[in-house]
């Protein structure tokens, strides 16, 4: 196996034994060969629609759950990914029959085995894994995967719009086109770039449709004092992104005892009204996703894992945890999704059984909720404030967390922030500082946390109304990225903001392992891309 897709990837080189992440050679195997069935059906579907046909949207949903399922940390079951490469097989099938094309390139037209034995027993070839052309430029294969890792995280985003209700065929036909150019060998450096820059621009209509999906079908998130401590009773902790899924199960849950706490990336659902309104939605439980092993261990409560990050269940919690929707693990109880719905019935009876919490703890509640309604409907008290001198500099210290030591950087950052600045934060790295008390400014909590890592849309959209507001170009806005990345969806959204042309982004814990010296170049003399240093240093540097 080899796959460097992640932050965490073995010796910041490439996981080649077994995955840090635990992924292992056989599971790598499908999510390669599964990924190379559809760069050819990407191939197929590209040619038909240049010839004005539609593809249907159920093939569009299909190919978007497969590139979600090799997505870090999401699915780890073999039979699953079986599943997936016998259905890519029939669409392809169907593709190859309705597409008129004779040159093809190599690969595209790939079909293959169907049993586990013989998918793990495919000899390399070309395009199927990562390093299998040993002759391809080092740029070009960087380029390439950072597109196909790109896809991936775009297609977590287009899921979780799309089982909302929202679709964009635009988003799909790209993704289409994405990964079939990823099978032509005249492809340059320069048209490879252009490709991430022109998934940086789908990404974000992506990111506005799931911003739509998540509050037409909830609302706005407002300010909210959100509980963090525990409460007597059956429960159940729900983690993912899926907002449809938690928006499910407290329908299902209403009136039978159970308080249903968010954990990881869940947190923002406490702030949206139409996820609020349900009482038993108690507040968050624990902290950010690589905690999860540690803090799930021997819980008096049922789990429920709704995209990633996963880890390997301890026996402790195996028999209470459960997946659903793009999540697996063999041997976990999955809740299947039949004709677009969930019953969540064996996730309430195993919450029933077990004990729950035995005591309420001292409560303690921390404000979240500043989603770009929110802050935005407070434009005239912000700018104010900067006119004033009361806010001097904004942060944006968002993106993954993850296991390394390196990232007490953003702690320390966080508290270093002088006392007349505002740090907005953003995705699961939030869970670095999220709980310290920095203070407010004027009605404001010095910490503003905008969501999950998708609504880096919304925290754009605050700073292109911010420099709208100061009739200033968003790149002289006093406001700094210090992002940190782990994971796909990361990925995307740096794509993203280098296509809206955000500079002086601080990037870390490290850089991508996939990016080579050269394309890095290219990032830093274009985009100013910095790698982060010390909090000291990178404050200094930035406020002088
Ligand atoms: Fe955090 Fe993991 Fe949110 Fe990432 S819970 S690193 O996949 O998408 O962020
Ligand atoms: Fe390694 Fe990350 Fe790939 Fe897992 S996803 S195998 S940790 S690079």
């Amino acid at each position: 196996m080899f796959c460097y897709q992640c932050e965490q990837t073995a010796g910041g080189k490439g996981c080649t034994k077994m995955g840090i992440c635990t992924k292992d050679p056989n599971v790598a195997k499908m999510q390669d060969v599964l990924i190379f069935l559809l760069k050819g059906l990407g191939y197929y579907a590209t040619k038909l629609i240049e010839d004005g046909q539609v593809i249907p949207r159920e093939l569009g949903e299909f190919c978007t759950e497969c590139v979600f399922a090799t997505l870090t940390n999401v699915n780890f079951a073999p039979e699953r990914f079986v599943e997936y490469i016998k259905k890519t097989n029939y669409y392809k099938k169907d593709l190859m029959n309705k597409a008129s094309t004779s040159d093809a390139p190599e690969g595209a037209d790939y079909i293959a085995p169907e049993t586990k034995e013989e998918i793990l027993s495919i000899p390399n070839m070309k395009n199927l894994g990562v390093m299998d052309d040993e002759d391809l430029d080092m740029d070009i294969r960087s380029l390439r995967e950072l597109l196909i890792y790109g896809i991936k995280g775009m297609g977590a985003y287009f899921h979780h719009a799309y089982v909302l209700g929202k679709y964009d065929a635009e988003i799909a036909n790209f993704m289409f086109k994405a990964l079939s150019s990823t099978l032509d060998r005249d492809l340059t450096v320069e048209d490879y770039f252009n490709l991430n820059m022109e998934l940086g621009k789908t990404n974000f209509k992506c990111m506005e449709l799931l911003d739509a999906a998540n509050t037409g079908a909830f609302g706005d998130p407002e300010p909210t004092e959100m509980l963090i401590t525990k409460k007597k009773g059956p429960f159940i902790v729900v983690s993912g992104h899926d907002l449809n899924d938690l928006g499910d199960l407290l329908e299902q849950t209403e009136g039978k005892g159970i308080n249903i706490y968010t954990h990881g990336e869940m947190l923002p659902c406490n702030a949206y009204p139409g996820l609020k309104k349900y009482k038993h939605l108690i507040g968050n439980f624990g902290g950010a996703w690589q905690d999860q092993q540690k803090e799930f261990d021997n819980l008096p409560g049922a789990i429920l894992m709704t995209s990633n990050c996963l880890m390997k269940p301890r026996k402790s919690y195996k028999d209470r945890l459960f997946t659903s929707s793009i999540v697996g693990w063999p041997d976990v109880t999955h809740i299947p999704t039949v004709d677009g719905h969930k019953d969540f019935t064996p996730v309430i009876e195993k919450a029933l059984k077990l004990e729950g919490f035995t005591a309420d703890e001292p409560e303690k509640r921390i404000p979240m909720g500043f989603a770009r309604n929110a802050v935005l409907s407070n434009a005239d008290t912000i700018v104010n404030a900067v006119k004033e001198g009361k806010i001097r500099h904004f942060f944006l210290i968002g993106g993954c967390d993850g296991a390394r030591p390196g990232r007490n950087y953003y702690t320390e950052f966080a508290e270093k922030t002088p006392k007349d600045t505002i740090i907005l934060t953003l995705a699961c790295g939030k869970y670095r500082f999220n709980k310290l008390d920095l203070g407010s400014i004027g009605p404001f909590p010095r910490i503003l946390d905008v969501g999950q890592c998708n609504d880096a849309y919304s925290a754009i959209k605050i700073a292109l109304a911010l420099s709208e507001a100061f009739e200033c170009d968003v790149n002289d806005l006093p406001l700094s990225y210090i992002i940190t990345w782990y994971e796909q969806k990361a990925v995307v959204v740096l794509l993203t903001m280098l296509y809206l042309g955000l500079k002086d982004i601080y990037l870390g814990p490290t850089l991508p392992a996939f990016i080579t010296p050269n394309i890095l170049q290219v990032l830093v003399d274009k985009f100013n891309l910095q790698s982060i240093s010390t909090p000291d240093h990178d404050l200094q540097t930035i406020l002088g």
